[in-house]
């Protein structure tokens, strides 16, 4: 009796130890993010203001030479931007205090180019401050951009600059609360032989004493994504080595854009992609794209290609010459957040019984802990184990499209490699696959019923750890419609969304079911045409999609090229107006030198008010005009020019399709468009003085706003 009491204490005792024996965490080998770089990482999906004289004159780069007086809002409310965003279920909202105009948003002391000078308020206002207290009102942090870059200052292109560039990081960073994150824009050099060398040591020494806290961009707390659309790639990486982007950059072989985007799998910084893109085609407020505002579809896929891929999402809102985010937006923010509250609202793998094939020997790292609601504890494998699977059980079937996945990041990223299996017919069929998953990853698939779903992980850089696992049926989202013409000038308008009823018009009326034409098969525009559609439920003819305007100019089919200064052999000027955006037309790079020229002869004339240049798609800069001149003749002999030395700003960073409006309509036949410099010049000065172009054409007929 007595030996089995002091066995059965002995039995006890060990299991006693045993129990108490903690398991230490996965090793960690690579480069983890600091907590200020995980809260950063954690905003999530945050707004950007682009506002200043841009909004006031149209352009997207002001020259800093614009009248102060111009910057005159009617009705400026920064309770409403705050409140916009808030509602839009943003965390925080980036200012642009200062573009490359140099244009202060605030009464700077280093400049005499700011709200002061202005007739807003009587020179009395201060548009940061107000946004700060705003900010602070709906509960949300605030961010500042600062252009490098300062087209107006007097001592840019001087030593003296860095100096005034750093009293200025200290006006904003010290007079306007706690800064999120601090955006200082890739910042040009300069122009026009301009050149500003920046110490920029002494920018991030600055920002860091200040505000410890903030997030910096340009590959140090994190990173722009390489593009302006807002996608991130599939394989994203939140490392990346700073020097080797430098490196790439001076290599001028277009390798840039491909590093930032993906990251790189072994990078020796913590810096994630940062996804920055604009509810409208440009950065600032213009009415000529007032009908082409970003569909909730659109702004969800971007969405999802963000923040589901391990990035953060900045998207731009642009208040008009009011001071006012306009209606369109708002309505789309909201629609955005209430379908995307719909997708998250119940995850399906909250109750599963779930099982892993491997665990560390600790319940504190148990595969419960990837479903439990609490972002601090996680699953995770044993050290040696790179690859295992977590596996999802419901009682009844149910009905998925959607899974997420989230590494505990605190611990590095780690997974390579993973896939989505459900069991069916006594097999497991796999419906997603992909790559890196890091802080948050989405994938979605096309609806399933399972009671069983395996999710793989199969390849990892060291142990697995997953703090939350989340299983979704995504509701069906009224998608417009995508509208096509074919080279051979057949519109197709199309739905991703099964038997639905398409509805348009080419009156430009608003295109209700009531009184639109039923679209039920491609029909011909060969002259210029404006297409309005929406999308119908099959089933509900209440629930419709948002309209979706195209515009197609003059089918090119019969024009012809009679006039190019130069060629390369494998890309013809024809491929200009081939109405094919894959294929260009690019001058000779040996020898090259602006101006370039192509004629076009459109065989019969037309009344044009305008023309558009599509630069090229495929991802190189190479080429992209950024500075043009536009002639037009009846007879190919007496030429007037239309357009004189436009500048397309931007397109180095946003390569999407410009157009340029004449001052009045003019009658033509032959249209001359002449290059005068490339953006890829602005970064490479070797491959300076070619000019390429993906397709031209010509404006003639205006979308009603
Ligand atoms: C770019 C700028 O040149 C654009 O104007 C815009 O501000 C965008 C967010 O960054 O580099």
């Amino acid at each position: 009796m007595y030996r089995n009491s002091v066995l059965t204490l002995f039995v006890l005792l060990i299991l006693l130890t045993s129990c108490s024996k903690k398991i230490a965490p996965p090793t960690v080998l690579g480069i983890v993010p600091t907590q200020s770089q995980i809260e950063w990482f954690n905003m999530e999906y945050y707004g950007f203001i682009h506002f200043g004289p841009n909004t006031f004159t149209g352009n997207e780069w002001g020259d800093g030479q614009e009248n102060p007086k111009l910057f005159n809002p009617t009705s400026l409310d920064t309770d409403q931007w705050a409140k916009v965003c808030k509602e839009a279920g943003m965390s925080g909202v980036i200012l642009t205090a200062k573009h490359h105009d140099g244009f202060c948003l605030w009464p700077s002391r280093q400049s005499t180019h700011t709200v002061r000078e202005s007739q807003w308020l009587n020179g009395r206002g201060d548009i940061l401050k107000m946004l700060s207290e705003s900010c602070q009102k709906y509960g949300l942090k605030l961010g500042i951009y600062l252009s490098p870059w300062d087209m107006n200052h007097p001592d840019f292109a001087t030593p003296r600059y860095n100096d005034v560039y750093i009293k200025t990081i200290e006006e904003v960073l010290t007079n306007y609360g706690e800064i999120f994150e601090f955006w200082y824009d890739g910042g040009d050099t300069g122009r026009d032989g301009k050149k500003q060398i920046y110490d920029w040591d002494r920018f991030d020494a600055t920002i860091r004493k200040l505000q410890p806290k903030a997030a910096i961009n340009g590959c140090r707390d994190l990173r722009w994504v390489g593009n302006e659309h807002g996608y991130a790639p599939e394989t994203c990486w939140a490392t990346i080595t700073r020097d080797s982007v430098t490196a790439a950059d001076k290599r001028g072989d277009g390798s840039t854009l491909s590093l930032l985007a993906n990251g790189m799998e072994n990078g020796e910084q913590w810096s994630p992609a940062e996804c920055d893109v604009s509810i409208r085609p440009g950065w600032f407020h213009r009415n000529s794209e007032n009908s082409k505002v970003k569909s909730t579809a659109e702004l969800f896929d971007i969405y999802m290609g963000s923040v589901g891929r391990n990035a953060t999402l900045i998207l731009n809102l642009a208040p008009d010459s009011r001071g006012l985010i306009p209606d369109t937006e708002i309505k789309r923010l909201k629609e955005l957040k209430a379908h995307i509250d719909e997708c998250f609202d119940k995850n399906l793998a909250l109750g599963t019984k779930i099982t892993s094939t491997n665990s560390r020997p600790d319940p504190a790292y148990s595969a419960a802990k990837a479903i439990n609601n609490n972002k601090h504890t996680y699953w995770a494998t044993d050290d040696s184990v790179r690859c295992a699977s977590l596996t999802f059980e419901w009682l009844t079937p149910q009905s998925i499209n959607a899974v997420m996945l989230q590494e505990y990041i605190a611990l590095g990223q780690r997974i390579r490699s993973f896939n989505v299996e459900i069991f069916m017919d006594e097999n497991w069929m796999r419906i997603a696959e992909g790559t890196t998953v890091g802080r948050k990853r989405i994938v979605t698939f096309d609806r399933v019923e399972t009671s069983k779903i395996r999710i793989n992980i199969t390849d990892s850089k060291e142990a697995i750890t997953i703090s939350n696992v989340g299983i979704y049926d995504f509701p069906m989202l009224m998608t417009v419609p995508s509208i096509t013409r074919s080279a051979e000038g057949l519109v197709s308008i199309g739905s991703e969304i099964p038997n639905a009823k398409i509805y348009y018009t080419t009156n430009q009326s608003k295109p209700e079911p009531e009184r639109a034409i039923l679209y039920t098969e491609p029909f011909e525009a060969m002259d210029a045409i404006v297409i309005k559609a929406i999308t119908v439920d099959p089933t509900d003819d209440n629930k419709r999609s948002e309209i979706v305007t195209e515009q197609f100019g003059i089918m090119t089919k019969d024009w012809k090229i009679v006039g190019n200064d130069s060629r390369k052999q494998t890309h013809p000027a024809i491929n200009a107006i081939d109405a094919n955006p894959t294929t260009i037309w690019m001058s000779e790079s040996e020898n090259a030198k602006h101006p370039h020229n192509l004629t076009i002869d459109m065989t019969r004339e037309h009344s044009i008010s305008g023309f558009t240049y599509l630069p090229r798609q495929d991802g190189s800069k190479i080429g992209n005009v950024s500075e043009c001149s536009v002639y037009v003749s009846v007879d190919n002999e007496v030429w007037d020019c239309v357009a004189e030395h436009r500048k397309f700003n931007n397109i180095a960073n946003n390569p999407i399709e410009q157009e340029v409006y004449f001052a009045a309509p003019v009658s033509a036949r032959y249209i001359r468009f002449e290059t005068h410099n490339d953006s890829y010049s602005l970064e490479n000065s070797e491959s300076k003085g070619v000019a390429a172009v993906a397709e031209l054409g010509v404006i003639t007929v205006e979308i009603n706003k």
